[in-house]
């Protein structure tokens, strides 16, 4: 039997790295998307980088997205490409408009216009819910984005919906709740706090400046979450399914958990910075994962508090070797 092909948009991303390894585990040939760089940004997919093959693109560029089909020839594509960080979707909302939203039309565009019969899955998310109409929230709960980055994403979403009921495609559309691991951006504020903490731990810094701590969010585990994408490219029909833990927590919660995982009073160190307030916040996202759990088999593995110490754990050892190769000594306990 001929392997299945997978073409992967972000495979450098958080995200892109866990579908990548588990495509491998599921004897996926794994094509990557990556887009040119200054600098060599591929450390989340280093481990894996000789068992995959990547090809040049970018979801602002519709040739390169063609080619990139043409050459990869894929049985399912995966959307997870986008500017990502809400926060600076405020500050770049045309790139974030021509990469988040315009991006998946282009990507929809050169799978039509190749003739390509691969399955696809677009990267949604609970911040499409915003200024939430219901809770929790489920496929049916009628959106309101509060941010550039989210009105991106329910065009995004949208036009996934359209392409499937135009042309018959096999599209789906993943509406993920927030997913973390330690693989996460630093800007966000989960890896922002386990960084934060690992810092003060080792005494390199003594305070951790956060915005709104009373927002809360539905926190997964990244590694469990891709799983879901691929059960949904693996159904009959294609269809759109929220995916989340089912519980929320505050970032103060989030806070008192990661800095007494290192066996600190987190009121001794966080301090409120208004340069982190956003101008429209979400206040709270809960998600209804009962249909992806119903149709697909899908449920989260990792607790929050497993995520939580998790990501702390891990950057505590990673400043350690930091320190390490700076000749400096870090706290041994
Ligand atoms: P991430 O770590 O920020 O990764 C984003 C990826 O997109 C990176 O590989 C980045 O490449 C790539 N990218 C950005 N602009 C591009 C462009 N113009 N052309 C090609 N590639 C581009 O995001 P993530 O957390 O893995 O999330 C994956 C997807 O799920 C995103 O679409 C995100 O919006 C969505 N989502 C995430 C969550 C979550 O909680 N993580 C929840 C719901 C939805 P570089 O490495 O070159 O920057
Ligand atoms: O970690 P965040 O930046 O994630 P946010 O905005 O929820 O977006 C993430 O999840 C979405 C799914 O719902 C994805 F679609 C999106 O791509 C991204 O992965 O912020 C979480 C909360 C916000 O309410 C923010 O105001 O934390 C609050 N917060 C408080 N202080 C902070 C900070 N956020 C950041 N990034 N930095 C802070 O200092």
């Amino acid at each position: 039997m001929t392997k299945k092909s997978a073409l992967i948009t972000g495979i450098t991303g958080q995200d892109g790295s866990y579908l990548a390894e588990l495509l491998l585990t599921k004897g996926y040939e794994v094509h990557g998307l990556v887009r040119r760089t200054s600098s060599i940004n591929t450390a989340r997919i280093e481990h894996i980088l000789d068992k995959i093959q990547l090809v040049q693109g970018d979801l602002t560029d519709e040739s390169s997205l063609v080619s990139a089909i043409r050459q990869t020839k894929p049985d399912e594509i995966y959307n997870l490409a986008a500017q990502s960080f809400v926060g600076s979707s405020w500050s770049q909302p045309i790139f974030t408009a021509e990469t988040t939203a315009i991006g998946v039309t282009r990507l929809l565009e050169a799978i039509r216009t190749t003739g390509s019969d691969a399955k696809f899955y677009q990267a949604s998310s609970s911040e499409m819910f915003g200024k939430v109409q219901a809770t929790p929230q489920n496929e049916k709960t009628p959106f309101y984005p509060r941010s550039p980055y989210a009105v991106a994403k329910l065009y995004g979403h949208w036009i996934t919906v359209n392409y499937r009921e135009s042309f018959g495609m096999y599209a789906c559309s993943g509406i993920l709740f927030n997913h973390e691991s330690p693989r996460r951006g630093i800007e966000f504020v989960t890896r922002k706090i386990s960084d934060g903490v690992a810092r003060i731990y080792h005494g390199l810094q003594d305070e951790l400046r956060l915005g709104n701590l009373d927002s809360k969010r539905d926190w997964g585990f990244a590694g469990d979450y891709v799983e879901a994408m691929w059960l949904m490219l693996q159904q009959e029909k294609p269809d759109d399914y929220v995916v989340g833990s089912g519980e929320t927590h505050s970032v103060r919660e989030f806070c008192e958990l990661a800095f007494g995982a290192a066996g600190l009073d987190w009121e001794k160190y966080v301090k409120i910075d208004p340069r982190f307030v956003r101008p429209a916040e979400v206040d709270l996202l809960l998600g209804d994962a009962s249909k992806a759990k119903k149709v697909l088999g899908w449920k989260p593995k990792v607790t929050f508090p497993e995520l939580v110490k998790m990501m702390v754990e891990s950057d505590i050892e990673l400043v350690a070797g930091e320190m390490k190769r700076k000749g400096k000594i870090p706290r041994s306990n």
